[in-house]
């Protein structure tokens, strides 16, 4: 029997845990940006000046790596940076493989670091390219999301998905340090909110005390939050992990309760095939089954377990078709089975968790068809994502937009268009990377980086709209929509500017309407998707 949890959040926003021992490997937070996270990483490392191997993907490159690696070169710091396409589809032996051949080629040696800047993809990733490495060298975790902070970077388990089964292949490689940079949080999707919520719950109904208690008065969606009160509850939550993994980091007692919720959210996840609920959305639901589970086993007190199904059953939750058959033969397949046996972990009450592994088959059926009638009534769009990403790309001098030929080009700059833009997304919900280049490669490369993320492309690509024949294959070679927009008029002004060789590979083209016409690009494409 393992031991059952006596768990206690504390309450300053960066406490010591472990007798100390996170002085040594600091899991810090604050709600300050990236240039914090670098920031953190140099006074870690004191006078030493280990090479960097950046990990990262291409979406959160884009937004954070520029700013990340010149706070550490400044510092005197090398630092190579290895991207790849966002997304589980990522989590590979050939991922590693490639992370291998960049470390060996650029000759890293145990002693340099490796960081994992990212969500739980990345972090994963970079900390298990970094336990095989040369049999083992440091790496921190720098987590972008909520699930990561909360949860993916803390505990050191690294590792990579098999073709037969999610996360089957890895190490317990515990990160240098955690540095949680939350201002990053600002730009979350809210239903990544949602998802991470899932975890920070978790540790609620494991550790109860403060932590429940402020679930309890603002909900369990963290999205719908004042983000003062989800930037105190963070570092809390994750605490409850971090004392957990402290006393038992090779999962053989205490670390099995932090699968509470896990045992039907891996089988819910597993029958729809990781494409209708993202990790979190599941884990609800999970939990959800487990207070019901717990109370029919007469644990947990019925006005206990009825006062935590109305705070979960708040949270929005994706429509989804499963028949309990289908659930109860995922459930079979769990990894988590120990002698052939699931190992449930059960609420006695709020803040006091226990494994049990003997649940009557009739209960489970049971359990199963209810949870199958509460995911038919999901009201979330399934798709995975709800906000489109959109890629807006500003070629050569537009930058200096609004300060010359204002009867051509209008009065508005380049700050006013990104403001403007900005404004509309919220309103539309949209994601945007906004990126002004007056070097044709660097745009180039963009467009190909959209690839793997963007929904669609605005390009006003300046005056290489009339002389770039890359720019025309790049926007060909990826397949997103692409819509061509131009300030002026350009059918009306010189012969030169009236040939576009954008045009044929776009879906669209928006001239003459300044900076309404970058706003209509953007409303065409959402209808588009
Ligand atoms: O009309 C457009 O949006 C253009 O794409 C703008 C390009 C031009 O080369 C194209 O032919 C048409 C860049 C114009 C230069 O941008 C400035 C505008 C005002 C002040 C300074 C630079």
């Amino acid at each position: 029997m393992v031991p059952e949890s006596k768990l206690t959040p504390r309450t300053p926003l960066n406490p010591p845990v472990n007798g100390g021992k996170q002085d040594k490997h600091p899991i810090r937070f604050s709600d300050e940006g990236i240039e914090w996270a670098a920031e953190q990483v140099v006074e870690l490392l004191k006078e030493r000046r280990p090479r960097v191997l950046l990990v990262s993907d291409e979406l959160v490159a884009l937004h954070y790596a520029e700013a990340f690696v010149q706070t550490l070169t400044r510092k005197g710091f090398e630092v190579v940076t290895s991207t790849f396409p966002p997304g589980e589809s990522q989590k590979t032996f050939a991922r590693i493989s490639s992370l291998l051949d960049s470390l060996a080629l650029e000759k890293f040696a145990r002693d340099d670091l490796v960081i994992g800047l990212g969500g739980g993809v990345v972090t994963d990733v970079a900390g298990f390219a970094a336990a095989i490495y040369s049999r083992g060298m440091d790496w921190i975790a720098v987590p972008t999301t909520l699930l990561g902070m909360v949860d993916a970077a803390i505990g050191g388990k690294t590792g990579v998905d098999h073709p037969l089964e999610k996360n089957l292949i890895g190490a317990f490689h515990q990160p240098l340090a955690v540095f949680a940079p939350m201002k990053l949080l600002d730009t979350l999707e809210h239903r990544q909110w949602t998802a991470g919520s899932a975890e920070v719950v978790k540790a609620g109904l494991l550790a109860g005390g403060e932590l429940w208690n402020m679930i309890a008065e603002h909900g369990a969606d963290l999205g719908n939050w004042d983000r003062s009160a989800a930037v105190q509850i963070i570092p809390k939550s994750a605490r409850v992990k971090i004392e957990i993994v402290a006393q038992d980091e090779r999962e053989a007692g205490l670390r099995r309760l932090l699968n509470f919720g896990h045992t039907f959210g891996h089988a819910l996840e597993s029958v729809s095939g990781y494409s209708t609920f993202l990790h979190g959305e599941a884990v609800f639901l999970g939990m959800r089954a487990a207070i019901r589970l717990s109370q029919s086993l007469g644990f947990l007190a019925e006005k206990v377990a009825r006062s935590i199904e109305e705070i979960l059953s708040q949270v929005a939750i994706p429509f989804a078709e499963i028949r309990p058959d289908e659930l109860l033969e995922a459930l079979l397949h769990d990894k988590k089975h120990q002698a052939g046996k699931l190992n449930w972990v059960l609420l006695e009450d709020i803040g006091k968790a226990k494994i049990v592994t003997d649940i009557p088959p009739e209960l489970i059926r049971e359990t199963a068809e209810w949870l199958c009638d509460v995911a038919g009534k999901g009201t979330v769009q399934a798709s995975g994502k709800q906000r489109i990403r959109i890629l807006v790309l500003n070629g050569p001098n537009l930058n200096l937009m609004g300060t010359r030929e204002p009867e051509i080009y209008g009065q508005d700059t380049y700050e006013d268009l990104v403001a403007q833009l900005r404004e509309f997304a919220e309103s539309h919900e949209i994601d945007l990377l906004i990126r002004q280049s007056n070097v044709e490669g660097e745009l180039i490369s963009l467009i190909h980086a959209a690839r793997h993320w963007a929904d669609g492309i605005v390009i006003n690509p300046g005056a290489y709209t009339h002389t770039s024949v890359a720019i025309r294959d790049a926007i060909a070679a990826v397949r997103v929509p692409t819509i061509e927009v131009h300030l002026s008029d350009i059918s009306q002004r010189e012969e030169f500017r009236k040939v576009s060789l954008v045009a044929p590979v776009c879906a669209g083209q928006i001239v003459g309407k300044g900076i309404g016409g970058y706003l209509e690009a953007l409303e065409e494409l959402g209808i588009r998707n």
